[in-house]
């Protein structure tokens, strides 16, 4: 197999004697995951099978569930009528004006996505719920199905005309008469989250305490226990959601999904624990995706390279039903324009539209690649047009580090960072000018090399997050967040966080996360927030904790506080790679590759190295080759991880360096800025700076994500001049 060798700064050099506390028992196989949870001591464990539509858009005009109620096992087939008035759980509102669709969690008289759960099998074994779901049927009647961006399609909700559910808009200053520098259009397909464990719930109705307990796999607990008491009339105080080991997440497991809220009517009516495992197919089809997104931009500079002027029109697909966080990529997009560059007027446009296909909701990076690539992208275009260095003009452009933090004509804050102190740096790791002239000097043979780059500022810990401290009898201490984790190691870095603000070694922390029974009410585990933001309610607690025991408080004494901060967190960085790709195959190869990050004050330097490394793994698959696709009928054709790719140890490069540029976050109390979402965001960007650059002399002009061989030798044999 490939390997990659990783050249990193002693910032981020994992050290060995700093072990993550989580690893013991995950690679014993003894994590907390959903499947893994033990249910021997669970008497009569149901296991629960969805029956799912297989039209996009269809009537449904009768369904006969008597005979899978015959089947051996079965204990009970549950449809449309057994769910009447539940109804999706609520929608964040971050943007004014939003448009939300009155969507029932099971709909008797239409599907309006293929993969919506119909009915619900629960059988004594699984493959007995299976068998039986086959034998439900149910009279569809097929109708015209609205595809991703598609305009004229019928409303999938008489309250959301036009399916016109999202839209945001910026206007800052004027855009001129004038034809733009550089012009910009770029899709970003659906991709899926595809974690290790995929979505699962376990569940518990007590009849005598009325309380139902839930293991979730989940990125929100707090939030879950809020939407499952919700959905079961009774009060969240009743239901305990556990979390406690997530196998990946990155934003798929940041909502409540119709199949969890029906699960837990079920637990209760049934009267018995039961248990779903989501199939690997089931994640495809009825998860949320991520991205959907095509991006217009235009990009004024005046005859010194200054910029002028930024107009960006950004088109969300939006799927059939809205996640709770399904407004926040459109909002994170439209707000992060136009980026590390200071220009006098910018108008931006955002518009999310409804469409019969799984929802789509955030995914890690959330819109900040959407405004990274569209940005980059026309910096380098407008490099391109006027004969400029791309990095001349990006250094000639960028807020300097003495004018930030500051607070931009958008209201947008921008925390501080030092733009020109990453570009200039990953120059040098990079060989810019050397490579440069290497490029322009070495003539074109069986490859096509391409250099890019690309600057990036990323909003991430906002809000609050709670912490409770307890100094314990025997001098030890515990911590429960409200934070969660989902293979961050969180515990890890807490307990370091902490004992450094205590002065006590790590291992006299125990850290307690992700069950809502043991932890206070919080956020969880998403926008790359639990550092800066419970780190610092951490920090707060750990204060106020000495504080008591100073005034003499007795042991065990407990100090439990909700931290807000008022102001978000930006990350930062800059990644420059040389592409080389193949003329006779198309095949990308990334030859070098330089990322300097900036994620402020870095409490687990080796925490950050993985989040780094393998947020930049999965930024490479969306950007070389992942892609959900649909047909002309809302039929899903990538369902499974054979039609679905996903990068592997060897697509990653051969040599990857990685340094950390920290400057302190102004925005919290820890100064750090987050860092799981980073590598998605960058990388992408760089990649289709690079392309274009390696085909530009092919008069190759567009080109879309993913960049795969056969996408770029489609460009390269296509274009007018080969
Ligand atoms: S996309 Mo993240 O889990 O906020």
């Amino acid at each position: 197999m490939a390997s990659t060798e990783i050249h990193a700064d002693p910032h981020t050099e994992p050290q060995p004697d700093l072990l993550r506390r989580e690893d013991a028992r995950l690679l014993r196989g003894q994590g907390g995951f959903v499947a893994n949870q033990p249910t021997a001591q669970m008497a009569g464990l149901a296991h629960a099978v969805f029956l799912r539509s297989p039209h996009a858009h269809a009537r449904i005009l009768g369904m006969e569930l008597d005979a899978a109620r015959a089947e051996p096992g079965v204990l009970a087939v549950l449809g449309p009528a057994d769910f009447a008035g539940l109804q999706q759980p609520r929608v964040n509102g971050l943007l004014p004006g939003m448009k939300l669709p009155q969507a029932a969690l099971m709909p008797a008289d239409r599907v309006l996505a293929v993969g919506a759960p119909v009915a619900l099998v629960l059988a004594e074994t699984r493959q007995q719920a299976q068998a039986a779901a086959e034998l439900i049927w149910v009279d569809y009647q097929d109708l015209p199905s609205v595809a991703d961006f598609d305009r004229s399609g019928a409303d999938l909700y008489a309250e959301v005309p036009g399916n016109l559910a999202l839209r945001s808009e910026t206007r800052v200053g004027s855009l001129p008469a004038g034809e733009a520098s550089a012009s910009a259009q770029i899709e970003l397909p659906r991709v899926a989250a595809a974690p290790l464990e995929p979505r699962a719930a376990l569940m518990r109705w007590d009849a005598s305490t009325q309380t139902l307990q839930a293991w979730l796999s989940t990125q929100t607990p707090s939030r879950a226990r809020e939407d499952l008491a919700h959905a079961l009339g009774i009060a969240p105080e009743q239901v305990q959601v556990v979390a406690t080991d997530v196998g990946g997440a990155f934003g798929g497991k940041a909502s409540v999904f119709a199949e969890d809220l029906l699960l837990a009517v079920a637990a209760r009516r049934l009267q018995r624990p039961l248990r779903w495992l989501a199939t690997r197919g089931e994640d495809l089809l009825a998860g949320t995706h991520g991205r959907a997104s095509r991006l217009l931009g235009r990009l004024w500079l005046d005859d010194a390279g200054r910029m002028q002027a930024l107009d960006a029109q950004l088109e969300f697909a939006l799927g059939h039903w809205l996640p709770f966080s399904a407004a926040a990529p459109l909002r994170n997009a439209c707000r992060i324009l136009p980026g590390p560059y200071r220009l006098p007027n910018w108008q931006v446009q955002g518009e999310g539209r409804l469409s019969h296909a799984a929802a789509v909701g955030i995914y890690r990076g959330a819109g900040r690649p959407e405004a990274c690539i569209l940005m980059e992208r026309l910096v380098d275009e407008a490099a391109r047009q006027q004969g400029i260095d791309p990095l001349a003009l990006r250094l000639a452009n960028v807020w300097p580090a003495d004018a930030l933090p500051r607070r931009l004509a958008s209201e947008v804050w921008l925390d501080r960072c030092d733009l020109p102190a990453l570009l200039k740096r990953a120059a040098t790791l990079f060989d810019y000018t050397q490579r440069r002239a290497r490029q322009r000097q070495t003539p074109d043979g069986d490859f096509l090399t391409g250099i890019g780059m690309a600057l990036y500022v990323e909003p991430c810990g906002q809000g609050g997050e709670s912490a409770r401290l307890t100094a314990l009898a025997d001098g030890r201490y515990q911590l429960a967040t409200g934070a969660t984790a989902q293979g961050q190691g969180r515990e890890t870095s807490y307990a370091k966080l902490l004992a450094g603000a205590l002065g006590c070694a790590p291992a006299q922390i125990e850290v307690l996360h992700g069950d809502t029974a043991r932890c206070p009410a919080g956020i969880g585990a998403l926008a790359s927030r639990s550092t800066a933001i419970g780190g610092s309610a951490v920090l707060k607690a750990a204060e106020q904790l000495q504080q008591r025991l100073a005034e003499g408080a007795a042991l065990p004494c407990t100090v439990e506080l909700f931290h807000h901060t008022a102001e978000e967190a930006w990350a930062s960085g800059c990644v420059m790679l040389e592409l080389q790709i193949a003329r006779a195959t198309g095949q990308p190869r990334i030859t070098e590759l330089v990322w300097v990050d900036d994620a402020g004050v870095l409490v687990s330097p080796e925490l950050v190295h993985g989040q780094l490394v393998g947020g930049l793994a999965q930024g490479l698959g969306q950007a070389l080759m992942e892609r959900i696709v649909y047909d002309a009928n809302g039929q899903l054709l990538t369902g499974s991880l054979m039609d679905y790719a996903l990068p592997r140890a060897e697509d990653m490069p051969p040599r990857i360096t990685l340094e950390s540029l920290p400057t302190r976050s102004a925005a919290n109390e820890l100064g750090a800025k987050g860092v799981g979402e980073a590598g998605c965001i960058g990388l992408p960007a760089a990649l289709l700076n690079a392309a274009h650059d390696a085909l530009a002399p092919l008069g190759v002009s567009q080109l879309d994500f993913p960049l795969s061989a056969a996408a770029l030798w489609r460009a390269m044999n296509s274009s007018s001049s080969s």
